[in-house]
């Protein structure tokens, strides 16, 4: 019997474009995130998938996010945590309510960032998939006022000492990520990758690694690393959401052309990064795929211009309206290079 290879990779589909649920093909899907409001729920017993509550940008009401990766698959759950594992990589998601008794207090949310990220490792303890890889989080209200900051501050609190409280590092081996903000009294959802490999966390040379930004952006400061790279299966590039921000400071605040530009500067010397990691040009700007986060819709078409200019006509990217955890960021862009082609990856529809 031949290993399975570490591949994987990420695709985005509209719901006319998932085949029907007897398809072999979703035998090679790990996990998925459905992108809309008040989307039905899916009906798929096999496969785990997280429900954001953000509109993709444009005419439909859902976008899908489906990671796909090679060999036999087992589904599982642990407390709120659905995941789905292959021999090296595992998808998990969770969604919980903010505890409405707790809303006043503003620890409702932090109550909620304890239980995911308790549940979360503890998944990961359990299954022998130590190492978190990249985690996705959706936060309910994330620039609302909360405490002497934002709320966006009182899950850094929540996710940092949940780290502490799991005995993770709280800087260098950290995870990537994306952090963003959902509607009001939305569930905090998270979801994630993990693998029972190594990966090699990068940091950006133009910016001040999150672990350790100023005090300035709060208490605690948030825990993730720029980008995730599984140098197996001809590398994976996992990009964390990237922001229009040198050093620690947002540049570019009122101007959302720019901030997508700057972005993609920082997304460039990952990509660098990460080549120099592989010596050898694995990756390019023009080959990834890509998630933006927009704050307004009115910024879309000097956003999506923007991508263009600089991405070129290929690369897919998928479009979402999210607040972001900094009130002057516009922009947020997140993105994924896969080295390697999956075996029966063609597209369908
Ligand atoms: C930044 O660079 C922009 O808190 O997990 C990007 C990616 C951002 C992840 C997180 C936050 C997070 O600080 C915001």
């Amino acid at each position: 019997m031949s290993k399975t290879k570490l591949t994987l990779g990420v695709e985005y589909r509209s719901r006319a474009q998932l085949p029907p649920k007897t398809d072999e093909w979703w035998l090679g899907v790990l996990g998925m995130a459905q992108f809309g409001l008040n989307l039905s729920p899916l009906d798929l017993a096999q496969v785990p998938f997280a429900t954001v509550p953000l509109s993709p940008c444009g005419d439909a009401d859902a976008l899908y996010e489906i990671w796909r990766a090679d060999g036999p698959m087992q589904m599982g759950s642990l407390g709120a945590v659905q995941y789905r594992s292959n021999e090296h990589l595992l998808f998990g998601c969770i969604a919980l309510p903010e505890p409405p008794q707790e809303a006043a207090a503003g620890s409702a949310l932090k109550a909620a960032t304890t239980a995911a990220y308790a549940q979360i490792f503890a998944t990961l303890e359990a299954t022998g998939y130590r190492q978190l890889l990249r985690v996705w989080n959706y936060v309910s209200g994330i620039n609302q006022p909360a405490d002497a900051g934002e709320r966006y501050w009182l899950f850094n609190n929540a996710r940092y000492e949940s780290f502490v409280a799991f005995d993770r590092p709280i800087s260098e081996a950290v995870p990537a990520a994306s952090a963003v903000g959902t509607p009001h009294e939305s569930p905090l959802v998270v979801y994630f990758l993990a693998t029972r490999s190594v990966a090699q966390m990068l940091e950006n040379p133009r910016q001040v690694s999150a672990y350790r930004y100023p005090a300035q952006y709060g208490p605690r400061s948030p825990t993730f690393s720029r980008a995730a790279l599984l140098a197996e299966g001809g590398g994976t590039l996992m990009i964390s959401g990237t922001a229009s921000i040198v050093g620690h400071e947002t540049v570019h605040s009122e101007n959302a052309s720019a901030q997508t530009r700057e972005s993609l500067a920082n997304i460039g010397a990952l990509i660098d990064a990460a080549n120099r990691h592989l010596y050898t040009q694995r990756f390019a700007l023009e080959s990834l795929t890509y998630k933006v986060y927009i704050r307004n819709a009115a910024d879309l078409p000097a956003v999506t211009d923007a991508m263009r200019r600089a991405i070129g006509p290929t690369a897919s990217v998928a479009y979402v309206h999210a607040d972001i955890c900094r009130r002057d960021l516009l922009v947020e862009i997140e993105a994924v290079g896969s080295g390697q082609a999956l075996t029966g990856a063609a597209r369908i529809g």
